[in-house]
């Protein structure tokens, strides 16, 4: 096979507009093959884990009722989920697996000197001065779960507490606090990966809802403390959303939201990436709540660069009673001044009122498939769309090109996406003999003229990339 870009009737310049079309396609290709994953955000407590457990079938009986009952990810009082955790749908799978990745021993070793520090300082401090420990945000939860290991398993966090300031303040120095308490923890073991398979069936998910608890609770024996959990679930569980992988996170503290936000590596990560679909969950009464304003904020700010993101704003219905007439009415009231709200603030432009919806996860499994199949559409649409148009500008590059050339000797074919899914693509411009037959690699392609033959494979959802333009 010649590449267009190896024929001796091209000089550098044109080699390197070839070039550069060839980058163009590569990444609208890239950006199509790119695995659909969903990333919900917000406040603690809000419902993150219950929503994401009903939508990939990580449920014990129906979904129906308190997800404290069928919720295989762990749900609770706020402050439950730690770290990130990924539900990644596994066509293949059988089983249903576990894997977690530690936070660093590096990191652990510090955060337990912090905690000592500010327990052996507090202890010593005057009662006025003695405000509460531990720095806030990201690090708090891992210093509950530090607790926890030292004091030994089930107490509560205040138990806990109380426990850690005894042995801290029996030590004379700071340092012999430090180094008693550091003795205590073993860091090898709890920073090592973990792994672990459960049969996919209700025993298997029984047992793998008190695996996750005891891991984010710290009480799992010989479990490490979890910076990214991963949940492998098999396609038939988590049923025909078309997403591949949906993405937990740990929620955000209504207090100092901007700054606790750009803190956070991993939700401006999830912010920052464009082929991310977004759920940013609300408080029902309070939408759009200081987290939910935040980070439509941000993603005002990048507008210019990822147009049309696909995203929802997900009020979380947690009234007592969401069926009937009245309690319809009084939703779609909400919503309306919610929408309102985000106008006034300017943000209509990143979230439409008709994304803005609300879910009740106790009854409503239903409607939340729906939404989040509607926005694993859109987001098809939105990729098919980049892709044409980096096709079809490509394709008037050519154009350009052999207009210049005058009569050239050959045809052009544009292949991509040939790689398969998640292997490299390749886009090339290929050199074709002028009676090379007009449909290559089945009905993507095209002719183009005498000679010139446009093609376009892509071994997934190739229908959608079917209407390249004929350039005659
Ligand atoms: N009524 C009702 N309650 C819900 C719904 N979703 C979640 N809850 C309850 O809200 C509480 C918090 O739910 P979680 O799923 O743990 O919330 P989260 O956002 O993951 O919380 P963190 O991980 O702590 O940030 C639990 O008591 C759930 O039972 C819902 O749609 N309706
Ligand atoms: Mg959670």
């Amino acid at each position: 096979m010649t590449t267009l870009a190896a024929s001796p009737e091209l000089d550098d310049a044109q080699r390197n507009t070839l070039a550069a079309w060839r980058k163009l396609v590569e990444h609208a290709e890239r950006g199509w093959r790119a695995p659909l994953r969903l990333g919900l955000i917000g406040q603690i407590g809000m419902g993150k884990s219950s929503l994401i457990a009903a939508a990939t079938g990580l449920h014990i009986g129906p979904a129906l009722g308190s997800p404290r009952r069928w919720s295989v990810l762990p749900v609770g009082d706020g402050n439950t989920t730690l770290g990130e955790l990924l539900v990644k749908v596994e066509p293949q799978a059988a089983e249903l697996v576990l894997r977690v990745e530690p936070v660093p021993a590096e990191r652990l070793a510090q955060e337990l000197t912090f905690l000592v520090e500010d327990t052996w300082r507090a202890a010593r401090r005057p009662p006025k001065e003695g405000a509460a420990s531990g720095g806030g945000g990201a690090g708090e939860e891992l210093y509950d779960l530090l607790r926890m290991w030292l004091t030994g398993g089930e107490r509560s966090k205040r138990e806990a507490r109380e426990l850690l300031k005894t042995w801290v303040t029996a030590e004379e120095t700071l340092q012999d606090a430090v180094a008693a308490l550091k003795a205590r923890v073993d860091l090898t073991t709890r920073s090592a990966p973990y792994e672990r398979r459960f049969p996919d069936d209700e025993a298997g998910l029984t047992e793998l809802k008190s695996t996750l608890a005891g891991l984010m609770k710290g009480t799992l024996a010989d479990a490490p403390a979890p910076a990214v959990t991963t949940l492998s679930v098999p396609q038939s569980r988590a049923g025909a959303l078309g997403i591949d992988a949906v993405i937990d996170t740990q929620g955000l503290e209504p207090t100092n939201t901007q700054r606790m936000l750009t803190a956070r590596p991993d939700l401006m990560g999830l912010i920052d990436d464009p082929s991310v679909m977004l759920v940013v969950c609300a408080d029902y009464t309070a939408a759009p709540d200081g987290v939910a304003l935040e980070v439509l904020k941000l993603l005002k700010a990048q507008a210019r660069r990822w147009e049309g993101r696909t995203l929802r704003l997900l009020l979380v219905d947690k009234r007592e009673e969401t069926t009937g007439a009245e309690a319809e009415d009084h939703r779609f009231a909400r919503i309306d001044t919610c929408a309102n709200r985000l106008r006034q603030e300017e943000l209509d432009g990143v979230i439409p009122a008709e994304r803005v919806i609300a879910i009740d996860v106790r009854r409503e499994n239903a409607a939340l498939r729906g939404a989040l199949g509607g926005m694993v559409d859109e987001e098809r649409t939105r990729r098919a769309g980049r892709l044409q148009e980096a096709i079809g500008q490509a394709e008037k590059g050519l154009t350009a090109l052999l207009g210049m050339l005058r009569a050239p000797p050959f045809g052009v074919r544009l292949t991509c996406g040939c790689g398969g899914l998640g292997r490299r693509t390749s886009v090339s411009f290929v050199r074709m003999p002028r009676s090379a037959p007009s449909t290559i690699w089945g009905s993507t392609s095209c002719e183009a003229g005498p000679g010139l033959s446009i093609g376009h494979t892509s071994t997934r959802r190739s229908a959608v990339v079917g209407a390249t333009t004929n350039l005659t």
